[in-house]
């Protein structure tokens, strides 16, 4: 019988291996751990519990929330709010840095997390998932800042994502590889399934929303072509795999080998620098990808450099295998000068830490 590893001994036994910690980190990533526990139990009843439908309210960006939305983020800003161990936090339901007490705001960290990652697939039973990062924190005020929450995803403590799917996983890394949890219901504990998970050598997905496919730019339109083999170059065609939810699609990629595209729109689009979120989406899948092996990239450079201008920020993104995505690059560089001209100032902008 292989030796069970719970998520909680795994922490400590990596905890150990850094002499200075405090463990902060490591109990930070059990409140997470616990609040995807609760979460998951919340979805897996969804359709039979009292939480039915949308809330009727709308998130900040105009899109209808969920209740499951609203209870996933409730779930995890009362598990971190007064533990002492952030110091700020920031969430796609929250227009705002989400403030913590000045009693607890010492905090070593900070957390940017989307609690439920594509809802809109909640009703008709497709895999959603909440996407966390952890940054340490740069000020030394009594509570956190946006300058804390505006940080490249280079430098960041930990990040992961966890799946409500046909089981639940947790999927995170501190910077030292990519390490997979599957929920054990008759347990209730996260063991250890994926250790160390790399992408595959030779990719077999890609995923885009080819509903898009009018606004994209002339040099993802050939890129998408290549990976579909259509320019006779003798490369094996990627099958094409979408869900419309980040998590589940990139950890398919992760798992099988692929890449994840969602770029800057062009011709009326209304999307020219993406949808994604890069502080609390994109930085996020980007950490783990170049922990695993793979890389992200806005179509200009790795995701991971950016440094973040607003909360919200969205960026363009190619995730998954390195070598597809240097090849998206290579198309950007090559086709879309226009696109490039209109998203620099956008991807440069300073950041405006007196703003959202
Ligand atoms: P589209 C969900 O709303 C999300 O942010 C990601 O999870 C997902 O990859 C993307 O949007 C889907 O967007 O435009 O293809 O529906």
């Amino acid at each position: 019988m292989t030796q069970l590893m719970t998520i909680e001994r795994f922490i400590l036994q990596q905890q150990a291996r850094f002499p200075d910690a405090t463990g902060t980190l490591t109990n930070l990533l059990y409140d997470i751990a616990l609040a995807a526990k609760l979460i998951a139990s919340e979805i897996r009843r969804f359709g039979l519990g009292d939480i039915v439908g949308a809330a009727g309210t709308e998130n900040v960006h105009g899109e209808r929330q969920q209740k499951l939305d609203v209870f996933a983020d409730e779930v995890i800003v009362r598990m971190n709010d007064h533990t002492g161990r952030l110091a700020a936090m920031a969430s796609e339901e929250h227009e705002e840095i989400i403030e913590v007490a000045p009693r607890y705001g010492s905090g070593k960290y900070v957390l940017l997390y989307d609690p439920l990652d594509g809802s809109s697939n909640i009703d008709v039973n497709v895999s959603v998932g909440t996407i966390f990062s952890v940054h340490r924190r740069i000020t030394s005020g009594p509570v956190g800042t946006l300058q804390d929450l505006l940080q490249p995803g280079r430098s960041l403590a930990v990040a992961g994502y966890v799946i409500y799917g046909s089981s639940t996983m947790l999927v995170y890394s501190t910077g030292t590889g990519v390490h997979g949890f599957t929920l054990d219901l008759s347990l209730g504990e996260f063991l250890l399934s994926h250790p160390n998970m790399r992408f595959p050598e030779k990719p077999l997905y890609y995923s885009a929303n080819h509903g898009h496919e009018k606004h994209w730019t002339p040099g993802v339109r050939r890129y998408v072509k290549e990976l579909q083999g259509l320019h006779g170059t003798g490369k094996p065609p990627l099958s094409h795999r979408y869900t419309g939810s980040l998590v589940a699609d990139f950890h398919r990629n992760l798992l099988r080998g692929g890449v994840f595209v969602y770029p800057g729109e062009v011709g009326g689009g209304d999307k020219p620098n993406g949808k994604l979120r890069l502080t609390y989406e994109g930085q996020a899948v980007a950490f783990i990808a170049e922990q695993a092996g793979g890389r992200a990239s806005d179509g200009i450079g790795d995701l991971l450099d950016i440094q973040p201008h607003t909360l919200h920020q969205r960026t363009p993104c190619f995730v998954g295998n390195k070598e597809l995505v240097d090849q998206a690059e290579e198309f950007v560089a090559q086709y879309d000068h226009e696109w490039r001209g209109q998203y620099l100032p956008y991807r440069q902008r300073e950041a405006q830490l007196g703003t959202r």
